[in-house]
């Protein structure tokens, strides 16, 4: 049992002094032990003090003012971009859209690109390891236009059957591919580049879900050939209440705005207004300034620690992870093996309810999430109402691990 912070390549005594809610203690003398990323990241401090920079000395709306602050804060906001751009390797930062989450990045898709390009009988294919933000909004659609929707199938071994895939395509000639790259609940990694080129070569364009991947593997868009990725700020150590789209700048250019108002328009008459260029076309509204200066500061984070580093770190926990909660008499491991997965051990306890174990554990500090995660279906499919999910990000240790495993023989001698 390794007690180092060192993992992988990273420093994580080093990172977690960047961290200061992991030293909160939850209880008297109980210290967080935070397992809870992939619900939401904690925050460095250099992300925390570029938004306090931000209120302290820049503070104004921007694409507004000729006033100095307002130039500050446009730039500001602006240069975010273009750090968000590079991250993921967009061409342009003119394909990067501000929007409150993952969630509603999906949600533009649909209600944008969909309701212009779908019509009745028209296919979407999902997967049946979506989160709900990946199906609900595709279900709105199929109930208001008549399109249909199909899944790719989940194996029993929790991964995405990709021997399925030519057969559906060839079948129902879906319009468009949405997947997660991976999931939230089962940690499956899908093979996202060859889906995109099979869904390319059968004529059907692309969504990545990327609100899992994005935060603990590298993404390059281009290389992906992908035409739509959605992803959220606040998994990834940014802050709340922010997400991206990422789309092609043809199909955004092509695509009818979504929120109407103030910034998205070049000309407005009483009975008429004329969009704006990209990316404001999509940004309607005094948008969220502080968080977008938040974004840019995690994503120099994340670069200076180095993506790959982070995805070693992420996978060598994950590994850990599950093979000492193979030791624990009773846990069911829900999802597949480390080699297919990342970043999350999501399991069920033999006569204890998910929540109870999420409480037990909650005594000793540790923070885990129970219940179905946003994605019921997957639950369903193998039968299981609910499980608990420990989930991992750069800041975790061996030793988190260990005070997770420990916790659950304390669940154990509770439960029998
Ligand atoms: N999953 C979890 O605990 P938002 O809420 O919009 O930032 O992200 C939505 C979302 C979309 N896709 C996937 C794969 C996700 O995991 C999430 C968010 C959190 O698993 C909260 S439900």
């Amino acid at each position: 049992m390794a007690t180092s912070p060192q993992v992988g390549t990273l420093d994580v005594g080093r990172i977690r002094k960047d961290f200061p809610v992991l030293d909160v203690e939850v209880h008297p003398g109980v210290k967080l032990v935070y397992l809870d990323s992939g619900a939401t990241s904690q925050k460095p401090l250099q992300v925390i003090e570029a938004m306090d920079t931000y209120y302290r000395r820049q503070n104004s709306n921007i694409h507004r003012g000729v006033h100095t602050l307002a130039e500050h804060a446009t730039l500001a906001y602006e240069n975010a971009r273009v750090k968000v751009a590079k991250f993921i390797n967009a061409a342009k930062p003119r394909e990067i859209i501000f929007t409150r989450n993952a969630t509603e990045a999906i949600n533009l898709v649909a209600y944008s690109w969909g309701r212009a390009n779908l019509k009745a009988g028209d296919v979407v294919l999902l997967t049946e390891m979506e989160h709900h933000a990946n199906l609900v909004p595709w279900q709105m659609l199929a109930s208001e236009k008549g399109i249909r929707l199909e899944f790719i199938p989940v194996t029993e071994g929790f991964l995405l059957d990709l021997a399925a895939l030519p057969a559906l395509l060839e079948q129902f000639k879906p319009r468009l591919v949405a997947f997660t790259a991976m999931s939230n609940v089962l940690g499956t990694i899908t093979p996202a580049a060859e889906i995109i080129r099979q869904a390319h070569a059968a004529g059907a364009l692309t969504l990545i879900d990327g609100a899992q991947s994005v935060p603990h593997l590298a993404t390059d868009v281009q290389a992906l050939d992908v035409d739509f990725l959605a992803f959220s700020s606040h998994k990834m150590l940014g802050p709340t209440g922010l997400g991206v789209l990422y789309g092609k700048q043809a199909l955004l250019e092509a695509m009818p705005p979504f929120l109407g108002g103030g910034d998205m328009i070049k000309r407005v008459q009483l009975r008429s207004f004329v969009p704006n260029a990209l990316p404001q076309k999509f940004e309607a509204g005094t948008p969220a300034i502080a968080e977008v200066i938040g974004l840019g500061a995690a994503v120099d984070y994340l670069n200076a620690v180095g993506m790959d580093a982070i995805a070693a770190h992420d996978h060598e926990l994950t590994a850990y992870a599950l093979e000492r909660l193979e030791e624990v008499p009773g846990i069911w491991i829900f999802g597949p093996s480390a080699e297919h997965k990342s970043s999350n051990a999501t399991f069920t306890f033999a006569g204890a309810h998910p929540h109870d174990v999420a409480e037990i554990l909650n005594r000793y500090g540790v923070a885990t999430r129970a219940g179905h995660h946003c994605a019921m279906p997957v639950h369903e499919k193998f039968g299981i109402p609910a499980t608990t999910r420990a989930s991992f990000y750069l800041y975790n240790t061996r030793e988190e691990i260990d005070q997770l495993i420990e916790a659950l023989y304390k669940v154990k001698e509770i439960f029998g």
